[in-house]
């Protein structure tokens, strides 16, 4: 077996990324809403923790329907998030200290405040080429447009076709109404697409996440009588073409590019990141959030399965590393609560100290590069929300709703949602003690989560014991070693079902990853002769069982 790791493993598989959900990040301007100079103001902060990329959420003109995945102008900052000279200013700063920016380019649709969508409303036809439009059934009218063209579900609930008085049209929005989706089969759609990443790469960006860009090549638009349109949009025929071609166009094929993915498959995801393909450098998918969907579906509260957790990682990490494939790996992002209430134990100071250690341990061990999300690193939870009053995510609010409609209680439909919403990841980042969390002097745009007077990043930066220096260690190591970096991988047979263990090995040296999820001790992978090659316990266990929420990778050299 070769001891030397390809020079793409020894890449990707040494850099760590970091995502910033920027309107939470850092207020800078004292209005409430984190801004571009904001996260300027921490780059310190992030080039200690050793980060090596920021993923920014989008911050381009929007009218803030769904957090800037609405944008208007992909060219021009919103002025809630600062100027171009506070981008450049960024971009600069963080270049100097060996940090990367990578910017979210949501592709797959526009703002219905676009100024491609707002002429295709007046009647523009080649603006209305630019998105997926049909004609109403004879004999339509405003009041009554009859049926919509496909009975597909819209991501946010109802369904995916809104009727345009004014256009006399349909038009297709996978997402909120107010975004509606591109026709990517239009040539001058791609062209301008690739043309906003060239205008950014000249802004001294040095990556890109392409927001569901999976869903780009529309298939066959039919009915769906077995779901809700998904498996007719998605991984559709010209995804793969349309990524080279924006690779090429936009001239990022040596950036780094990590594409979100809705529903894929691993097959779909080798091809997208395979290096001879050309596509994009690494895929998120989002399989091993499904581990604690009740009755299929994600509104819905349990506990998460951890031997389908197990399995769902065996297969992604142990089938792209065959095919040469590349994984993102993470916990959370914007999108998803926060870990160390959904997968770990938030319950006391102490557990949560000890559980939000060992889940980074898990995946930051894994092939792939991984991805800590703003305050996961200091083991932030859900926020502790009591009322649906101090909710503002759209898909949150909707789904509060659709819930109830169903059948579900207030209170029910309350409790899944405090659990499940994006909500839970998008509260400020607690810096300090003082009034709200020293993210911002005046009341944020969201409420702070209850705990930040003891949970912030000011008590933790100095103690060695916290998660924040626990994260400084993982990311550290990861750099240091290149069996983490680009070593074989392969699941073990969990001794226990509630413990995950892994095996990484290059040329005669090897590691074995294990993991108790639960608070209870549970029988350990036989680890003789191995040294402690990371824990998140001091004291080295007796070899024979894991300690509650216990983390320990050994390695043999
Ligand atoms: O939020 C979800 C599950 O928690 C997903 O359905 C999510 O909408 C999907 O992963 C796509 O997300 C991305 O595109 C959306 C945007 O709202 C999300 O914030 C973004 O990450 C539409 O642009």
């Amino acid at each position: 077996m070769s001891s030397v790791i390809s020079e793409r493993d020894a890449f990707l598989g040494g850099k760590v990324a970091y995502e910033i959900y920027i309107r939470s990040f850092n207020d800078s301007n004292d209005d409430g809403v984190g801004d571009l100079k904001g996260i300027t103001q921490r780059l310190d902060y992030l080039a200690d923790l050793g980060v090596d990329y920021l993923w920014i959420t989008p911050f381009f003109v929007s009218p803030l329907k769904d957090g800037g995945y609405d944008v208007a102008d992909y060219r021009n900052v919103d002025p809630v998030f600062g100027t171009m000279d506070d981008f450049d200013e960024l971009a600069r700063e963080a270049n100097a200290r060996g940090i990367g920016l990578m910017l979210d380019m949501v592709f797959n649709h526009t703002s219905d405040q676009h100024e491609w969508f707002q002429k295709a409303l007046a009647g523009d036809p080649k603006y209305q080429a630019y998105f997926i439009l049909r004609d109403p059934e004879p004999g339509a009218t405003p009041e009554d447009p009859g049926k919509p063209p496909t009975n597909w579900d819209s991501k946010f609930g109802g369904n995916a076709w809104a009727f345009s008085p004014q256009m006399n049209k349909w038009y297709l929005h996978l997402y909120d109404v107010s975004q509606p989706d591109l026709d990517w089969t239009n040539p001058e759609v791609r062209a301008e697409l690739a043309d906003v990443l060239r205008f950014w790469v000249d802004h001294g960006v040095r990556g890109f996440r392409f927001d569901v860009i999976n869903n780009i090549s529309k298939g066959s638009f039919e009915d769906d009588f077995e779901g809700d349109g998904r498996r007719f949009y998605t991984d559709g025929p010209y995804v793969d073409e349309y990524l080279r071609e924006l690779v090429r166009e936009g001239g990022i094929g040596d950036l780094m590019t990590v594409g979100e993915m809705s529903s894929t498959t691993i097959e779909h995801c080798i091809n997208y990141t395979k290096p001879e393909n050309n596509e994009l450098t690494m895929a998120f998918s989002f399989h091993h959030f499904r581990v604690d969907n009740a009755g299929g579906t994600r509104w819905s509260k349990a506990k998460a399965n951890i031997p389908m957790l197990r399995d769902t990682f065996a297969a992604w990490q142990e089938r792209m590393a065959e095919a040469g494939g590349w994984n993102a790996v993470f916990w959370t992002c914007h999108d998803q609560p926060r870990p160390a209430t959904r997968f770990g134990d938030d319950s006391t100071p102490e557990l949560l100290n000890v559980s939000a250690k060992m889940l980074p341990l898990c995946t930051f061990l894994m092939r792939g590069t991984p991805y800590v999300y703003q305050g996961e690193e200091l083991g932030m939870t859900n926020p502790g929300f009591t009322g649906i009053d101090q909710y503002r995510d759209v898909e949150s609010i909707n789904y509060y709703q659709i819930m109830q409609d169903e059948g579900k209680s207030e209170q029910e439909a309350f409790e899944i949602i405090a659990y499940k919403s994006r909500d839970n990841g998008r509260t400020p980042v607690q810096w300090n003690s003082s009034a709200y969390a020293g993210f911002s002097t005046v009341e944020p745009w969201i409420g702070v989560g209850c705990n930040y007077e003891w949970l912030n990043a000011a008590a933790e930066i100095d103690d060695p014991d916290s998660v924040y220096s626990f994260f400084k260690r993982l990311i550290a190591l990861r750099k240091a070693e290149p069996i983490i970096q680009g070593g074989d991988i392969r699941f073990l047979e969990s001794p226990a079902p509630q413990v995950i263990a892994y095996e990484r090995t290059l040329g005669d040296e090897h590691v074995v990853v294990q993991c108790n999820f639960s608070g209870e001790e549970q029988p350990a992978v036989a680890a003789e002769g191995g040294e402690v090659f990371v824990s998140n316990y001091k004291e080295a266990g007796d070899g024979k069982t894991l300690r509650p929420w216990e983390g320990t990778a050994y390695v043999w050299r």
